[in-house]
């Protein structure tokens, strides 16, 4: 086996996440990684750069990235009623998705996800605070790496954000506690985010949010039996390395989308 290395960028601003990144590579890469994050890094013009690197000490398992597709949706108010059809088809309750949207419209970013119990709405505690998952340990196998952003490009989706929320989804959804995962991102000029589930994919939403807002974040959707100590342990440490370019489905109504699947 090639050794393989977990490496990880965050920069900071006043306390605040202004960006980061995250990969598996092996030990002839790990220089060029670092570089091209500390670069990232340097355009947020940030106070702290914390790069991490940490041998694996278990082979990655292989998984399959989300097929993914952009929902026809063209004002803020229909991007947040497709969440709601989303969710509400995957069995997740009301209460559950009006709590993630007020966790993730407010004022407080955190860096990591929140998770509800997906049956009864419920923010999952531990050690008395809300649990904030750091989802971390994945990548892309390199020999994906560059077809998938030409795959990705070819949809007109060329902002690195895409290629990186995809496999972050991806290893959620992957994991058989995780009903769905809703995420809006906190940068003010972005304004796209998605529900992904392993039902319908990685569903890519426009305007689920107005420019210039800063709020944003992610909330995890858990199922009502899931042990909590096992979702962030494989979550934050289980190393996940993708293999295959997923199905891209281009821009689809939201009824082609939920019917494709309800079949
Ligand atoms: C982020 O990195 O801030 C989250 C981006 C989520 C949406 C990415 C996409 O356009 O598919
Ligand atoms: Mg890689």
């Amino acid at each position: 086996m090639t050794q393989l290395y977990s490496i990880r960028m965050r920069a900071e601003q006043q306390a605040l996440h202004v960006s980061g990144a995250e990969d598996i590579v092996s030990a002839q890469d790990i220089q060029a990684s670092a570089i091209s994050f500390i670069t990232r890094a340097l355009n947020h013009a940030p106070e702290k750069i914390v790069i991490t690197m940490e041998k694996l000490d278990t082979e990655p398992i292989r998984l399959p990235l989300l097929p993914l597709v952009t929902c026809n949706v063209k004002t803020t108010e229909s991007a947040h009623s497709a969440v709601r059809t989303l969710l509400s088809s995957l069995k997740i309750c009301d209460e559950a998705v009006d709590t993630a949207f007020s966790l993730i419209f407010n004022d407080r970013t955190v860096a990591g996800a929140y998770l509800i119990d997906a049956d009864s709405g419920q923010t999952l505690r531990l050690r008395n605070s809300k649990a904030i998952v750091r989802v971390s340990r994945f990548g892309l196998l390199d020999s994906i790496a560059e077809e998938l952003q030409d795959t990705l490009n070819k949809h007109g989706l060329t902002h690195h954000r895409v290629k990186e929320a995809l496999t972050l989804a991806s290893k959620v959804c992957s994991s058989d506690a995780v009903v769905a995962e809703l995420c809006v991102s906190d940068d003010p000029n972005y304004t796209t985010g998605y529900v992904a589930s392993k039902k319908f994919g990685y569903v890519r939403l426009p305007h689920i949010k107005k420019l210039g807002n800063p709020q944003g974040g992610r909330v995890v959707f858990l199922k009502n039996n899931a042990s909590l100590s096992i979702v962030i342990k494989f979550l934050e440490k289980t190393p996940v390395l993708f293999d295959t370019i997923p199905e891209m489905k281009g821009v689809m109504d939201l009824d082609e989308i939920t019917g494709s699947c309800n079949s």
